[in-house]
């Protein structure tokens, strides 16, 4: 279990003030001007070095995608670093912790990596239903201001800096970075074809960087324990500590850092109070926010909770937003509602994506009730097959890839709601 000392978020729970004052007398801002004068190219070199993975669920190595920013402004345009803090994956709601109670190590974080990739300002985009979290926030970086962290000569660096905090109007795909730029710039919130990457043409057609909260709130203890005290965590190509969001069938949802790849096990027994009525009354698992498959209890169980351990039982680490069902779950109807969202926040500009979602969501409603052929369940297959990997965006993928951990995993369980609702014979004939 990680030990007090090594928590980078101390005051996740809120048991001190989130305010300058207590945010400083926890570490927060002490000496950030050094920080920046170690200069751009080691700042980055270091958070390569820690093998920090951005937090937002594609896990692309943070300090590589830092230096593929311009070293030299061309045709005189800014640079922008843009943080997602849109968090609206279903299961999401560390980032939602970090803002309420540790928004310091956000804003302190915004600077060194705005500084280290050479951007003017930060845009910090927060999901429009996090009314109070705003608040904070924009308390918080009025605070960095009156207090000459940020703005003109930032912390005292000779580096000027600015936060803009905006706040999103409930729109999931306004969490996907290209719809969030679009979104930044007053359009409506639809992705945009990648590349051009936004490092290339972001914000305004200048280059950008988009960041998970998470991603950038870590980097200001980084730079001052040490890569090597951050990558002491994990293992190879897993590195550090991670904030995990346990809701669901256990006995005490939480959200808790932990080491990366800790096992699944550990997880819920250390933190949790373990699953509801006991190891063997667990069904499956979503362990990384809906848009990855769920995965059965028994594959689960002994899993190293970081990227390459949920890859290898046919899912993914996402954000760490472990979604647990125990055996009292109506498991397809479980996915269909994920269906369902999944139609609802489509934002409608491919084919594939706009009539597919709709389209599984009809199908997995009837599966609910075994209102199906059982030949169905194939062509539910070959139609998840043909929206994945055929869209602008992640969001087609993620439409599909529950379903088919559904079907994976669970079909006996679908067959069985057509059989029993006399749809085999018909079927069969
Ligand atoms: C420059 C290249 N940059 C990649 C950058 C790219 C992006 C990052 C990752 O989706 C996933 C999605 C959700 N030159 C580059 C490059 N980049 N190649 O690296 O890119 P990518 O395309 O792998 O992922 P993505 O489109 O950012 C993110 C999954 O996360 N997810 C949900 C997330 C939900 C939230 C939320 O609630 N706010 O974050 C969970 O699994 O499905 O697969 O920056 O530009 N050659
Ligand atoms: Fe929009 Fe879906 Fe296409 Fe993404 S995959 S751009 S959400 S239609």
């Amino acid at each position: 279990m990680l030990a007090d000392k090594d928590r980078i978020f101390t005051n996740l729970y809120g048991f001190q003030s989130w305010h300058l004052d207590a945010a400083r007398a926890r570490g927060d801002w002490d000496n950030t001007k050094d920080i920046l004068a170690k200069g751009q190219d080691a700042i980055i070199d270091e958070i390569k070095a820690s093998g920090l993975r951005g937090r937002g669920g594609a896990g692309f190595p943070t300090g590589m995608k830092w230096s593929f920013m311009p070293k030299e402004s061309k045709d005189g345009r800014p640079s922008f670093l843009v943080i997602n803090a849109d968090e609206s994956e279903p299961g999401s709601c560390k980032d939602r912790e970090i803002i309420r109670h540790d928004p310091h190590k956000l804003i302190e974080g915004a600077l060194v990596a705005g500084y280290a990739m050479r951007a003017r300002a930060a845009y910090i985009y927060i999901r429009g239903e996090y009314i109070r979290e705003a608040e904070v926030l924009f308390a918080a970086v009025q605070e960095a201001y009156d207090a000459g962290l940020l703005g003109k000569n930032a912390a005292g660096s000779g580096y000027d800096f600015d936060v803009f905090v905006h706040r999103g109007a409930g729109a999931y795909i306004c969490g996907e970075e290209t719809a969030m730029i679009e979104s930044l710039e007053g359009k409506k919130g639809q992705p945009r074809l990648k590349p051009p990457f936004p490092a290339g043409a972001g914000l305004y057609g200048c280059p950008t960087t988009v960041n998970n909260v998470e991603s950038i709130a870590v980097a200001p203890t980084i730079m001052r324990r040490g890569a090597s005290w951050f990558s002491g965590f994990g293992r190879e190509n897993n590195k550090g500590t991670k904030l995990f969001q346990i809701s669901g069938h256990v006995e005490k949802p939480c959200v808790v850092e932990e080491a990366m790849s800790i096992p699944f096990s550990e997880l819920i027994e250390k933190h949790c109070g373990g699953i509801r009525g006991g190891k063997d009354n667990l069904l499956a698992v979503i362990p990384g926010g809906s848009s990855v498959p769920l995965v059965p209890a028994d594959q689960i169980w002994d899993a190293p909770m970081d990227f390459d351990g949920l890859k290898e039982v046919g899912s993914g680490l996402g954000t760490a937003a472990v979604i647990v069902m125990d055996k009292s779950t109506d498991i397809v109807r479980a996915i269909s509602r994920l269906s369902h969202f999944y139609k609802h926040e489509s934002c409608g500009q491919c084919t594939p994506c706009r009539e597919g979602t709709g389209w599984m969501w009809r199908v997995m409603k009837r599966l609910e009730t075994g209102d199906a052929a059982i030949e169905e369940i194939d062509m539910l297959q070959q139609v998840t097959k043909q929206v994945e990997g055929h869209t602008i965006c992640a969001l087609g993928d993620a439409a599909a890839w529950p379903i088919q951990g559904l079907i994976r995993h669970f079909r006996p369980e679908i067959e069985r709601r057509i059989a029993a609702a006399g749809n085999m014979a018909e079927a069969a004939e």
